[in-house]
């Protein structure tokens, strides 16, 4: 399996994010991907390769022109305010809710900021576009992969992308690099994709992309968000609209959920994907499902993601893995590599 990887991933890293009221570290860094790097090679899995290069005409295809134009001079723009707020990253602190407009891009950066965004936990840094870009072009390469025959690629990049809509930020998400794939996959002439989101959040973002649309599913395991991030989607009775109405399937589960019961929940989604009828599959790949995730809620095991893998093998069909999140840094390598070499072994 082909692995593209994002040289600039590093690029992108945030110092602090706003968690209970108070600045903390982020858990979203770069050693997140130097780990499952280093376990790829250490099990020799697949060939590593840099991404393609794409024209950013194809992040359009998902993301809102002016949302992409903001991300591209974002950091530019802050600096300007203030030549000493390079030494900082820049996280939103006003939002427009119910009853603001948000037709009308301000003036004001921070303003803009807002607009742009749901959280602030999503620093963004001097680097944050340049590694977010090639990121969707590792997505959009392993897409391409696919179109040119490959049974599997893996995406292997940060920051992440499911929760990054059409234009917003948030959830340490900028573009959304599985829906980015997804896109290019339909853009080739595959008629129906499937995503399928295993990440422990519920993918907002992706689920946003497709949600009026009957040509790309989306299925999602995810915690509960009565409970559990991003809080404000991934309900059951979201099940699409319009042509869409029936190609989004919401799995939420209770904090606490183990293996048995996770794995009957993947089942069923594979399930929904295979009456669906898709003709490729992109996986969003989140490892915080794992038991000694800081700041999720279920309990799998490092070896329950070989058989993760396994059964998503299974369906048979051509597979593009996006990395998305997990925050056991130490396990999230042997996590994220137990499912690809289950996967091929399959
Ligand atoms: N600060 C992904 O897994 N914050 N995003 C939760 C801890 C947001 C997770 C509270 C979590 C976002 C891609
Ligand atoms: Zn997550």
């Amino acid at each position: 399996m082909i692995t593209y990887y994002n040289p600039l991933h590093a690029r992108h890293h945030g110092k602090v994010e706003m968690f209970r009221g108070a600045l903390v570290p982020c858990f979203e860094v770069p050693a997140r991907v130097d780990h499952v790097l280093a376990e790829l090679q250490s099990r020799q899995l697949g060939i590593l390769q840099p991404p393609f290069a794409f024209d950013d005409a194809l992040l359009a295809r998902i993301h809102s022109p002016r949302y992409l134009r903001f991300l591209a001079t974002a950091w530019d723009q802050w600096v300007a305010l203030d030549a000493a707020n390079a030494r900082k990253d820049i996280l939103p602190s006003v939002w427009p809710t119910r009853t603001f407009r948000t037709d009308i891009e301000p003036d004001n950066f921070a303003a803009k900021m807002g607009l742009y965004s749901f959280d602030a936990g999503t620093p963004f840094t001097a680097g944050t576009w340049v590694a977010a870009r090639a990121g969707a072009h590792c997505a959009l390469s392993a897409a391409q992969r696919l179109v040119q025959g490959d049974r599997a690629a893996f995406a292997l990049s940060r920051p992440p992308g499911h929760h990054a809509g059409a234009d917003f930020f948030g959830g340490y998400c900028f573009l959304n690099n599985a829906a980015l794939a997804a896109q290019h996959l339909r853009d080739a002439g595959m008629a129906k994709v499937a995503v399928l989101d295993v990440d422990y959040h519920h993918g907002n973002g992706t689920q946003a992309c497709f949600y009026d649309r009957a040509d790309v599913f989306f299925a999602s395991i995810h915690g509960d968000p009565r409970t559990e991030y991003p809080f404000y989607l991934g309900h059951a009775d979201e099940r699409g609209a319009g042509a869409g109405l029936g190609a989004n399937l919401n799995l939420p589960l209770p904090r606490g959920t183990g293996f048995d019961v996770w794995s009957q929940a993947l089942d069923t989604a594979l399930q929904a994907i295979a009456t669906f009828g898709a003709d490729a599959l992109v996986v969003s790949l989140g490892m915080d499902t794992f038991v000694g995730d800081p700041i999720s809620g279920f309990t799998l095991a490092s070896a329950d993601y070989s058989a993760v893998g396994q059964r998503i093998a299974a369906a048979g069909l051509p597979t593009a893995f996006v990395f998305e999140g997990g925050y056991a840094v130490a396990e999230v390598g042997v996590n994220a590599v137990n499912v690809l070499e289950g996967f091929v072994a399959a």
